[in-house]
C-alpha cells in the first residue's frame, strides 16, 4: 500500500514521487472489486484527516521552501485532480457492474416453456353428490346440513335407537374419548350416518318438510372393495299430510333413472331401521349388464344402494310433530357406492388414495 515519502529535493525527487503516487492510485483503483473496497479507497486517499492528499499537502507543499512553493502547489493541485478523477471513475465502474449483475439476474428468457398449471376438476364422489343434489333440488327439496361430531341423542336416541339396543351394533361407532362422566345422550361421537340431520331439520322446520342432507360419515369399518371408514351419504326426508309408500317409490325411481338412465329398474326388499316402519333396502338393476349378471353385481343382476322407509311415528314424538296428522318417508344412500356404479370403479378405496393417475381419468 502506498506511503507518502518525505521529499529530499524539489526537482528530481519530486518528479519521482509524483510519478510513484499516480502509479499507486491507479494500481489501487484497479484492484477495487466492490462498493466496500471503493469506499475504503476513497477514505484512504481523500479523507480530510490523514488522507493521502492531506498528507502531501503537509509533507510536500507546507514543507517546501519559499521559492519552490509555487511549483509544488501546482503539482499538488494536478495530483488532487487526477486522484479525484480516478476514484470517481472507480465508483462509476462498481455501480455499473452491480447494475449489470442485477439486470442479468432479472433477465427473462422468453423462449423457455412456461410453467403449466393443470386445471383442477371435481372429485368423482363430489360430482355424483352434486348430480344427485341437482335431481332433488329440481323436485323441490332444499339442502340441510348438520355437524360431523354429533351427540348420541341425535345419532341414535331421537332416531328411536334406545340405549343398548342391538341395532346400534350395525353401525360400528367411533366415540370421542373420556366422556364417561357425561349422560349417555350427551356423549359425542363421529356421526355414523346423515340421519341425525332429519331430527335437526324437523326441530327447526314446521311441516311440510322436504330436505336432503349430504355429508361425510364415519364408521369403524375395515376397508375393503365396498367399505371405507369415511364415506359420504345423502339423506332425504319428506314429511307432509298423506305421504305414502308410493311417493317414496316414485321419488327414488325418478332419482335412480336420472342418474343411471331410464332403463334402470328399482327393487324394494323388506329391511329394518329403528327410525322407519316399514323399512326397505333398495337395489337397482345392474347398469353394467342390464340385469343378466356380471362381476360388479356378483352375478345377481341387482346392486344394493340405499336404505329407506316410512318415518316411524315414534320419531315424530322426539320433535313435537303430530303422528296422527303427518306421514313421511326418508332414505339414505352411500355416495361412493353410487360413484362406483356411475364410473365402473371396482374398489371403493381408489376414491381415497389421492392417486393422480386414477383421478385424472375424471378430468
Ligand atoms: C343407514 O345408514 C341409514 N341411515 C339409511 C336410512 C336413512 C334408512 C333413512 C332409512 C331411512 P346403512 O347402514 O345401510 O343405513 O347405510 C346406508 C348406505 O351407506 C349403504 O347402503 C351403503 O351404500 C353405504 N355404506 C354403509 N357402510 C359403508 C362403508 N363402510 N363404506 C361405504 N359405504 C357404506
Amino acid at each position: 500500500m502506498y506511503n507518502v515519502p518525505k521529499l529530499e529535493d524539489y526537482s528530481a525527487a519530486l518528479d519521482k514521487a509524483v510519478n510513484e503516487l499516480l502509479a499507486a492510485v491507479e494500481t489501487e483503483a484497479q484492484a477495487v472489486a466492490d462498493a466496500k473496497a471503493c469506499e475504503e479507497l476513497r477514505n484512504r486517499w481523500m479523507a480530510r484527516k490523514n488522507g493521502v492528499l492531506t498528507q502531501i499537502n503537509d509533507l510536500w507543499l507546507k514543507a517546501a521552501p519559499g521559492p519552490n512553493k509555487r511549483d509544488v502547489g501546482q503539482r499538488v493541485n494536478q495530483i488532487r485532480a487526477k486522484v479525484e478523477e480516478t476514484i470517481e471513475a472507480t465508483q462509476q465502474r462498481i455501480a455499473g457492474s452491480s447494475a449489470d449483475a442485477r439486470l442479468k439476474a432479472e433477465m427473462i428468457d422468453i423462449s423457455l416453456p412456461g410453467i403449466r398449471r393443470s386445471l383442477g376438476v371435481k372429485h368423482p364422489v363430489l360430482k355424483v353428490l352434486d348430480d344427485l343434489i341437482g335431481v332433488f333440488v329440481k323436485m323441490g327439496y332444499s339442502i340441510a346440513e348438520g355437524p360431523e361430531v354429533e351427540s348420541d341423542y341425535y345419532n341414535f336416541e331421537a332416531l328411536n335407537f334406545p340405549p343398548n339396543h342391538p341395532a346400534r351394533d350395525t353401525q360400528d361407532t367411533l366415540f370421542i374419548a373420556n366422556q364417561e362422566r357425561r349422560p349417555q345422550r350427551d356423549r359425542l361421537l363421529l356421526r355414523t350416518h346423515t340421519s341425525p340431520v332429519q331430527i335437526r331439520s324437523m326441530e327447526k322446520l314446521k311441516p311440510p318438510v322436504r330436505v336432503i342432507c349430504p355429508g361425510k360419515v364415519h364408521r369403524n369399518d375395515t376397508p375393503d372393495a365396498t367399505h371405507y371408514p369415511v364415506f359420504h351419504q345423502i339423506e332425504g326426508l319428506c314429511v307432509d299430510t298423506n305421504i305414502t309408500f308410493a311417493d317414496l317409490k316414485g321419488t327414488l325411481e325418478h332419482a335412480m333413472q336420472s342418474l343411471f338412465g331410464s332403463n334402470v329398474k328399482t327393487s324394494f326388499r323388506p329391511s329394518f331401521f329403528p327410525f322407519t316402519e316399514p323399512s326397505v333396502e333398495v337395489s337397482i338393476s345392474c347398469p353394467f349388464c342390464g340385469g343378466k349378471g356380471c362381476r360388479p353385481c356378483k352375478q345377481s343382476g341387482w346392486i344394493e344402494l340405499l336404505g329407506a322407509g316410512m318415518v316411524d311415528p315414534n320419531v315424530y314424538g322426539f320433535v313435537g310433530y303430530d303422528p296422527a296428522k303427518l306421514s313421511g318417508f326418508a332414505f339414505g344412500m352411500g355416495i361412493e357406492r353410487l360413484a362406483m356404479m356411475s364410473y365402473n370403479v371396482d374398489d371403493i378405496q381408489q376414491f381415497f388414495y389421492g392417486d393422480m393417475r386414477f383421478l385424472e381419468q375424471f378430468a
